[in-house]
């Protein structure tokens, strides 16, 4: 798809703290469009959707603003389907992860529609898979692939149509270094395919990145979400939910470029940045390079391949 259209969620509704609604304002600002522009894509801004203002609440049955979450997911997922039944590639600016769950259920609707498989790679510090009974904070950001898998609240598990939108073998997760305990079990006992830190760190960026791209072909759909927090501290401080330990800018730029090099990416959600947490917007520059390398932007110099 050389299409691509760019649609903003300013809210944090999910989140635990303020800030990520300035998401997809400051990646404007940063020079998206025209950095995407620039790599020969038909480039459609759409503008920001609207939604219900944050009323920072406490949880109530186990979720912080549950009413307004399922509204901006509705958006997002209506937003998202209209891109991708026009063959555009659609990039949601978040806005918190928990928005991931009108996004990626509307690409399990459009790959039923169009006799595809999906496969999800989900770059973040956490595994976001909690539920109401594991979460202590009941902020939904936590809890959008569990959603997403059929786990909780039914406003959010059945936006797609489809109730479990996904199942989680569709799942490669990457970059996870925070995990809750009762979480851990529950991505076990779900059977989710999870490259953390540690396997990283073991095995490198390029084998991890083979392992998690395994297997798709011309009929698979490739969804990218992208939580900025997946990258370290160190280099993208503008984001809520700081873990030490993840991917520095060589590893980062080489999961993209091996992304790019796939062909396969269908739809992308870049979440969880936070301008009030920012330097000078130095995160959102990074993102901004980031995405250009998953459009594949690349220094490739060399006349062969790496020794394997
Ligand atoms: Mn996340």
């Amino acid at each position: 798809m050389r299409a691509v259209s760019l649609i903003g969620a300013p809210t944090d509704v999910g989140a635990s703290d303020r800030g990520a609604s300035m998401g997809p304002e400051a990646m404007r600002v940063a020079g998206l469009h025209q950095a995407l522009a620039q790599r020969g894509l038909d480039v459609v801004d759409r503008g920001n959707l609207a939604g219900p203002a944050n009323p920072w609440q406490t949880p109530s049955s186990g979720y912080r603003h549950l009413r307004e979450v399922v509204e901006w997911n509705q958006r997002v997922h209506d937003a998202m389907y209209a891109e991708l039944r026009h063959e555009r590639l659609p990039i949601l600016l978040g806005g918190d992860h928990s928005l991931g769950i009108g996004s990626i259920s509307a690409v399990a609707r459009h790959c039923r529609d169009t006799g595809r498989s999906l496969r999800i790679l989900w770059l973040d510090a956490h595994a976001d898979f909690n539920t109401s009974e594991l979460s202590p904070s009941g902020n939904i950001h936590g809890m959008p692939v569990a959603c997403l898998c059929g786990f909780g609240p039914s406003e959010l598990t059945r936006i797609g149509g489809a109730v479990p939108a996904i199942q989680p073998q569709w799942i490669r997760q990457i970059g996870i270094r925070s995990v809750d305990a009762g979480e851990k079990r529950f991505v076990h006992e779900q059977g989710l395919e999870v490259f953390d830190m540690r396997f990283i760190d073991e095995v490198g960026v390029r084998q991890t990145m083979e392992m998690a791209l395994e297997g798709l072909d011309d009929r698979t759909h490739l969804h990218v979400s992208f939580d900025v927090d997946f990258l370290d501290p160190e280099i993208a401080p503008g984001v809520g939910t700081t873990i030490p330990g993840g991917p520095t800018y060589r590893e980062a730029q080489l999961c993209m470029e091996m992304i790019a090099d796939t062909g396969r990416m269908g739809s992308l959600d870049v979440m969880e940045l936070n301008p009030a947490l920012d330097v000078r917007n130095r995160t959102a520059v990074l993102a901004v390079d980031l995405i250009e390398s998953l459009f594949g932007k690349s220094t490739l110099m060399r006349k062969h391949a790496p020794p394997r």
